[in-house]
């Protein structure tokens, strides 16, 4: 790719996976010559498809919603597509959208700071230094690995990794490993490894609804009809988008009628989970949807096995041979597995965008993230967040909502373009009248009130990730860019 950073450009767009992938096709479609750059601190593009690739890896939205509208593939070999696929996609289109020219691979964003005086960007980088007027930062939120600081993990003796970051060197064969965390990620690997692993031992914090996923091959008729019949596969998206969206009615907007799936999910825990014990431990205590709901056919029938430990009790600290409980046994392991999320209320990126005042993202956000349209944030001026606060899902396809803020950026290009405005800020005044909006369509949610704790929820106990509503609301919202709500930084563009 190209490997030139541009000492000066219009738009810099920061990281290339789905995100910013959608920014930059979104952008080059409108003006393909626009002065558009991205970098990407890898040497690929990808982002999340392109870092997790730990086994059975894969993706619980169906792939035909979970890509590009603008770059549709006929070809997904299965409803849920792993991982393999879907970074071969991102690959795919940047290739058919012709962007590589566009990309500067193994280049990590190290600063940005708005100057109020130049009316742009000090970007600076790993290879060296950039002037930017628009700054799209498209650095994802579930993409730095979260390792919980356990006291005495530095003298384990064994391998230890995360499981975003997967040690393909290490072979599990004959081992006895733990596993850390009951999310979406350790759903996927645990099933995949027990048979190498000589004995598995779950730490489970809080146990998780678990609903069947309804994967099947999608065969070569059916793929050779979505190639010679674009239309056909639109209608399947269509349908799937459809039925996800109908998630919110029991989520969001019917929360009384949760009773029902909670029903739905025992009755799976009862028929994949014979012993009573580990049944007992895996019942959640909270709302189904309340964290992400998981879709798996053989995690809680691997979790049932005789040679699968479940431990509940949580871990305490780490030996040089062992992974501690709260009980105070010390489990011995020689592998051990954080499956423990990421950073999604404090990204990394907070803490290297400085904004008119001088202060960093993080310290403006103070541990809850606040943006308008989950986009635009006061105090940084030409600055825009793909899958930033309140714009996370729970029932449909991220890239959705990507596509609706590449529509936002564009749109806002547009306007400054037409008006020959330099640079825009949004209005404090907007930014906390959409975030009062959002706060009370998420009061009385199942994200919300549904009795549990998650990564939903930020430090200060707000939740400042989720969408509350219909994604089509979003799609809505941000179709065009409202000037009204912001404060126009310059009106004279520089080629004046
Ligand atoms: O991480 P998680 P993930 N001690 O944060 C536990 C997306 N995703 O990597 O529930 C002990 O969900 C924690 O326990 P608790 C998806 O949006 C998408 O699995 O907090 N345990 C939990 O069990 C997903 O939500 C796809 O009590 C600790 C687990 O670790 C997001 O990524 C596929 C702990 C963390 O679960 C993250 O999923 C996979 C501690 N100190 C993932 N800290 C798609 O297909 C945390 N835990 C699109």
């Amino acid at each position: 790719m190209n490997s030139a950073l541009p000492h000066k450009c219009d738009v810099l767009v920061v990281g290339a996976g789905f995100a910013g992938l959608a920014a930059v096709a979104k952008i080059l479609a409108d003006d393909p010559n626009a002065d558009v750059t991205v970098i990407e601190r890898a040497s690929d593009v990808g982002g999340t498809w392109r870092d997790n690739t730990y086994p059975g890896c894969a993706c619980d939205v169906p792939t035909s919603l979970y890509s590009f509208s603008f770059a549709p593939s006929p070809k997904w070999s299965h409803t849920f597509a792993r991982q393999p696929e879907l970074f071969d996609y991102l690959r795919s289109v940047v290739d058919r959208l012709n962007l590589r020219d566009r990309i500067v691979t193994d280049c990590e964003l190290l600063s940005a700071d708005w100057s109020e005086t130049d009316r742009r960007w000090t970007v600076e980088t790993s290879r060296g230094a950039t002037s930017v007027r628009v700054l799209v930062a498209a650095t994802g939120a579930l993409s730095t690995p979260k390792i919980p600081d356990v006291p005495g993990i530095d003298t384990f003796g064994g391998t230890v990794f995360h499981s975003a970051t997967w040690n393909h060197e290490h072979d599990l064969t004959g081992e006895r490993v733990a596993v850390i965390g009951t999310g979406a990620s350790a759903v996927q690997f645990v099933p995949e490894i027990v048979d190498k692993a000589q004995r598995l031992t779950v730490f489970q914090r809080t146990p998780a609804w678990v609903i069947p996923r309804l994967d099947r091959t999608i065969g070569r008729v059916e793929r050779t009809l979505y190639e010679k019949v674009p239309a056909a596969h639109r209608a399947v998206r269509g349908v799937i988008y459809g039925y996800r969206e109908a998630y919110v009615t029991v989520l969001a907007d019917n929360p009384w009628m949760l009773p029902a799936v909670k029903v739905f999910a025992k009755a799976n825990l009862k028929r994949q989970v014979k012993n009573p014990v580990k049944r007992a431990a895996l019942t959640p205590d909270y709302a189904p949807g309340c964290k992400r709901l998981l879709l798996s056919n053989d995690w809680l029938p691997t979790l049932d096995r005789s040679d699968v430990d479940l431990v509940t009790s949580g871990l305490t600290s780490v030996t040089e041979n062992g992974v501690v409980d709260a009980s105070g046994r010390n489990h011995e392991v020689d592998t051990i597995i954080f499956a423990t999320g990421f950073t999604p209320t404090e990204p990394p990126v907070s803490h290297l965008l400085r904004g008119n005042d001088g202060r960093t993202l993080a310290e403006h956000w103070g541990g809850s993230p606040q943006a308008h349209l989950g986009t635009t944030v006061a105090g940084f001026p030409n600055l825009f967040l793909m899958y930033g606060p309140n714009t996370n899902l729970g029932h449909s396809s991220i890239v959705y909502m990507l596509e609706s803020q590449a529509n936002y950026v564009v749109s806002a290009l547009n306007e400054m373009k037409d008006r020959r405005i330099a640079a825009v800020e949004v209005n404090e005044s907007a930014q906390r009248q959409h975030n009062s909006w959002v706060d009370s369509e998420l009061d009385g949610t199942v994200w919300n009130a549904g009795g549990c704790s998650s990564w939903y929820l930020d430090a200060n106990g707000r939740n400042s990730t989720m969408w509350p509503t219909y994604t089509f609301r979003f799609r809505n919202k941000t179709r065009e860019f409202d000037v009204s709500n912001y404060r126009i930084v310059s009106d004279t563009l520089e080629s004046d």
